[in-house]
């Protein structure tokens, strides 16, 4: 083919060739339907960015860049967020004239310096504090919609639940008076096809028709509630509030929120919530678990958000020359960022395609966007999520999808999900004919991101056995026999005792592949944990466990080890020495206790270790010089596990060491109630979110942040588990908690968000 001939706009890719497949990519074509992320997995492996002469636009699909240009809401602008994707014909856009249709800036599209005091000033309704004032009303809508089935034995879950009751949830979020539901549907879904999809002309009148009816009720209503603005919700809220601040909230803008709320409050959650169960149903295994582990449902959500999300790409302008990825891109140039695909990324996702409920980074999937545009709504979604699952795989267990059914999706780039999802299941089964107690049982819902500490796994006690006065080795299995994950030395688990969660680093021996074993003292100030361990478990016990997590782990290649226990700190310190003899590394060990009846595993020590084993009962006046250690050596490495006054003398020691030399490990934390006479407050300024969060003198940046919406993950809460960490961009931080090594404090670009606090006035965080 010559070049005149060819069919590619070449100037509007910036001169590059296109290639076979960027010139194949068609959004509206079947492969893309079917499976977004699938679609353009060739995209990820060869052709990050590539310019789509099919819709004239760049398309962006690994999880950097996707992240990247959600982030910088000024070279990428949002403005045509919700533009029409395919050209409006003149008999359409006459149409949308007769309705006066003038959707104008929403928070979706805007562009900065307008956005942000806008987002602030409508901002309040979205908290989590707020948003739990909505749980009873979404649990009673999921309840009476299930009630109207449960006995059917068969049903159209869209058709029947997934769709009016997050209507029904938007509009009273809203404060909008519930209207004719199927109306509101058919306007949603033409408002969707008319912004996203790819409809024929004909077709676009039609559409444009349900559009401009849409904008008129949208008014209509408007002007209903502004006659009393008194009432609860985020419409009356916004009327209130721009009484204080007309030139932030316009009439116009308020008019074209209405409308964009109520596609955007109940579309992408119905869609959402019958993607999720179908990727479930689909995954039997883990629909069971769910049903039989309720507290694992906040984290399945997340997984299925990121697996299956509804929301699959959204669009950027690009306001000046740029490049994304290494590849450069012109000012004016229109970006398709695929989120869903991004999700899928192996470079950010382990085993991306798979779906694992206990996956680690779960939350970071893209699908509410990032930074100062994020979903203003993401957690009324969870929260809506959690309760649908909470009363399904409660009420009706033994749900299934009817088999053979072909599942169809509208046509059109961004919002997926099923149009429906039929499934049956035996009525004579349900759990509530046989004990309607089933009904009283409430699954908690958590609003925001999930909790690191639900990501849980069910372990059974094999054994209990006595280690030393004061100390039991517990053997922990999978119930139904499957190894349990490999591990590393210095790796701990989280287990929960009682509604408490506490680490117990691993400490079996090599041969024990597929159990894992731990000791724990019973401490003689027991908040409750180790007591509970002691007194409460025995072989055939169940318990919730997470991990194996590592903020402990031993560098190899090291010239020599130097490893050091006190008390039961020789937990860490055992599996360590059994990897460094396995490598046939050069080593030695160095073991305080009080005496030896209270020193675990000493026979074990002597036979694997005899040689290299340095032994301090102190009871027999023996006593670790730590200025003796040899870490002044050139590649010698230190590991350090025990209490604080041996860490701290060690901390002293290894200031005349070289650098990095010392590795040490806490079992227990100092930290105490924030006191507001001692602390002070301090401003935390978070660049990508466009959000500045005071932080009180007696309120930690974790708490701030979540009361602001900021999504982090936590689990101990008490600065000794590394869950909540955020990176730090400027300002000082004073670090408490016990993870971070020496280098890394130096470093000053991470800190714990649970206990760390500012040196000065302000702190900037990227988030
Ligand atoms: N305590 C143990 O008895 N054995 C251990 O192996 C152990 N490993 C720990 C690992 C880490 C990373 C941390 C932070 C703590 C570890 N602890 C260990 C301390 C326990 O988590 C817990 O604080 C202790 O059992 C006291 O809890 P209680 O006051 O609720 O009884």
């Amino acid at each position: 083919m010559t070049s005149g001939a060819c069919p590619i706009d070449h100037s509007a890719a910036g001169g590059r060739p296109v290639s076979a497949n960027a010139a194949a990519f068609n959004p509206f074509g079947e492969a893309y339907q079917a499976d977004p992320p699938e679609s353009l997995r060739w995209s990820r492996d060869e052709e990050p960015v590539f310019y789509s002469p099919e819709i004239g636009y760049w398309v962006v699909t690994r999880y950097d860049d996707v992240k990247a240009v959600f982030r910088d809401n000024v070279t990428f602008s949002p403005s045509i967020a919700l533009e029409k994707i395919t050209p409006v014909s003149e008999e359409a856009t006459a149409t949308l004239a007769r309705y006066g249709y003038a959707m104008n800036r929403t928070l979706v599209n805007e562009d900065e310096p307008a956005h942000m005091p806008r987002r602030r000033a409508l901002l309040d309704p979205f908290t989590p504090a707020r948003l739990a004032e909505h749980e009873p009303m979404v649990r009673r809508l999921a309840r009476d919609y299930v009630d109207r089935f449960v006995d059917a034995g068969e049903a159209d879950l869209v058709d029947e639940m997934l769709w009016e009751v997050p209507l029904t949830v938007a509009l009273h979020f809203l404060g909008v008076p519930e209207e004719d539901m199927a109306t509101l549907r058919q306007y949603s879904i033409a408002h969707t096809v008319n912004t996203w999809g790819r409809p024929s002309p004909e077709e676009q009148v039609a559409v444009a028709e349900a559009v401009g009816r849409f904008w008129q009720y949208a008014g209509e209503v408007l002007e209903k509630i502004r006659r009393d603005p008194s009432g609860p919700g985020w419409i009356p809220f916004s009327i209130r509030a721009q009484r204080q601040q007309p030139e932030v909230i316009t009439d116009s803008y308020l008019h074209s929120i209405m409308m964009a709320g109520i596609v955007a409050a109940h579309e992408t959650t119905a869609n959402a919530a019958a993607n999720a169960i179908k990727l479930l149903l689909e995954n039997r295994a883990v629909w069971r678990e769910l049903c039989a582990e309720p507290s694992l449902i906040p984290n399945a959500v997340e997984e299925c958000l990121r697996h299956s999300g509804s929301v699959a790409a959204w669009r950027r302008l690009v306001t000046e020359d740029t490049t994304i990825g290494g590849v450069p891109i012109p000012r004016g140039a229109k970006l398709l960022i695929v989120n869903s695909s991004a999700n899928r990324d192996e470079r950010h996702f382990d085993n991306p395609d798979d779906f694992d409920i206990r996956r680690e980074n779960t939350t970071d999937h893209l699908t509410f966007g990032y930074g100062s545009h994020q979903c203003m709504g993401k957690n009324l979604a969870r929260m809506e999520l959690q309760v649908f699952l909470g009363e399904l795989t409660t009420r009706l267990p033994h749900l299934e999808l009817v088999p053979g059914q072909r599942f169809t999706y509208l046509p059109n780039t961004s919002f997926r999900g099923p149009e429906h999802l039929w499934v049956r299941w035996d009525p004579a089964a349900n759990p509530e004919r046989a004990d309607p107690a089933v009904l009283r049982r409430l699954t908690p819902v958590r609003i925001g991101e999930p909790s690191a500490r639900a990501i849980t796994r069910t372990v059974t006690v094999q054994s209990v056995e006595p280690a030393a006065d004061g100390i039991v080795t517990l053997t922990l299995a999978d119930p139904s026999g499957r190894p349990l994950p490999a591990w590393s030395p210095g790796a701990h688990v989280d287990l929960h005792l009682d509604g408490l969660s506490r680490q117990y680093s691993l400490c079996g021996e090599a041969g024990e592949a597929g159990v894992y074993r731990i000791a724990v003292l019973r401490e003689p100030e027991s908040r409750g944990g180790s007591r509970y361990v002691h007194e409460r478990l025995r072989p055939g016990a169940r318990l919730s466990m997470r991990g194996p997590r590592n903020h402990f782990r031993l560098a190899t290649g090291a010239r020599h080890y130097v490893l050091v226990a006190g008390g039961i700190g020789i937990t860490p310190i055992i599996a360590m020495a059994d990897a460094v003899r396995a490598a046939g590394a050069s080593y030695e060990v160095h073991y305080c206790g009080r005496d030896r009846a209270t020193m675990a595993f000493l026979d074990r020590l002597h036979r694997d270790h005899g040689d290299r084993l340095h032994l301090y009962p102190g009871s027999e006046g023996a006593r670790l010089d730590v200025s003796t250690l040899a870490g002044a050596d050139d590649g010698t490495q230190v590991y350090a596990c025990g209490p604080k006054r041996l860490l701290t003398a060690l901390e002293r020691q290894a200031r005349s060491w070289p650098e990095d030399t010392l590795h040490i490990e806490h079992f227990t934390t100092t930290r105490q109630e924030l006191d507001p006479a001692v602390e002070h407050g301090f401003d935390v300024e978070l660049a990508d979110s466009g959000l500045t969060v005071h932080v009180a003198p007696d309120q930690t940046v974790l708490a701030a942040l979540r009361a602001a919406n900021i999504d982090i993950p936590s689990d101990c809460e008490e600065g000794l588990c590394g869950t909540c960490e955020a990176p730090v961009l400027d300002g000082e931080v004073d670090h408490r908690d016990r993870v971070l090594t020496t280098a890394e404090r130096a470093a000053n670009s991470m800190m714990l968000t649970c206990c760390s606090r500012a040196c000065g006035s302000t702190l900037t965080l990227g988030l």
